[in-house]
């Protein structure tokens, strides 16, 4: 079994579906967490190719990009499935996903409060909709609960973490999603239910999102 380390800050978001795959498959991982402060020198250390995290080593062979990182673990431990529409699904949702990052961003480091506001607001009344209805309608094209029907795979895992991430940060709730998006809200629940990633959530180390 090849050695894995995983590093990224103490944060769910890009890192936490991979994790998911790692306790899925239950193969050991070190989940290395760098702290806030720490990045700026480490940044430009040399270590990290894209200057940016998460960074998965494999034997020591440095991997960036979460989303190839996360459709490789999928592949290798079987959270993917034959069919090639649905697998062109789960990849649409993983980039819809994707595509909101940049509102986020410059919500994110907006100094200004008015502008802040503004961007908040955006993102909740124009680009959070935008992107929720894409994924309800992938979403609702089989029984369920997972994009590809009863089948638990990666882009599952993906689009959970960033539903996280958007209910975490506030720009919508729970109930909002479950009220709008009722497929994606039953898909979000249970992938959280599933039983490797409910003992998960209950050790790991608790930050916003
Ligand atoms: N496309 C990259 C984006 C990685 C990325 O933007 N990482 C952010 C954290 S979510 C980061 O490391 N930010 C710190 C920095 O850029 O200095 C991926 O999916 O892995």
């Amino acid at each position: 079994m090849p050695v894995y380390k995983l590093t990224y800050f103490n944060l769910g978001a890009l890192a936490e579906p991979i994790r998911w795959a790692f306790k899925l498959a239950e193969v050991d991982f070190e989940d290395e967490r760098i702290e806030r402060e720490d990045w700026p020198a480490l940044k430009k250390s040399g270590r990290f190719p894209s200057e940016n995290m998460p960074l998965l080593e494999i034997d020591g062979e440095v991997f960036t990009q979460s989303s190839a990182i996360l459709r490789y673990l999928g592949n290798k431990f079987g959270l993917t499935v034959d069919d090639e529409i649905q697998r062109l699904r789960l990849d649409q949702v993983i980039d819809i996903t994707t595509d909101v990052r940049p509102s986020f961003r410059a919500y994110f480091f907006e100094a200004d409060p008015e502008k802040k506001e503004k961007a908040r607001l955006t993102i909740v009344n124009e680009v959070v909709p935008l992107y929720l209805r894409q994924i309800e309608g992938i979403v609702i094209k089989t029984d369920g609960p997972y994009i590809a029907g009863s089948k638990l795979t990666y882009g599952d895992l993906s689009l959970t973490a960033a539903l996280n991430v958007w209910i975490g940060v506030g720009v919508i709730t729970e109930a909002q999603l479950q009220e709008a998006y009722p497929a994606t809200a039953k898909l979000r629940e249970a992938v959280l239910n599933v039983p490797q990633i409910k003992a998960w959530l209950e050790v790991r180390p608790k930050t916003t999102f």
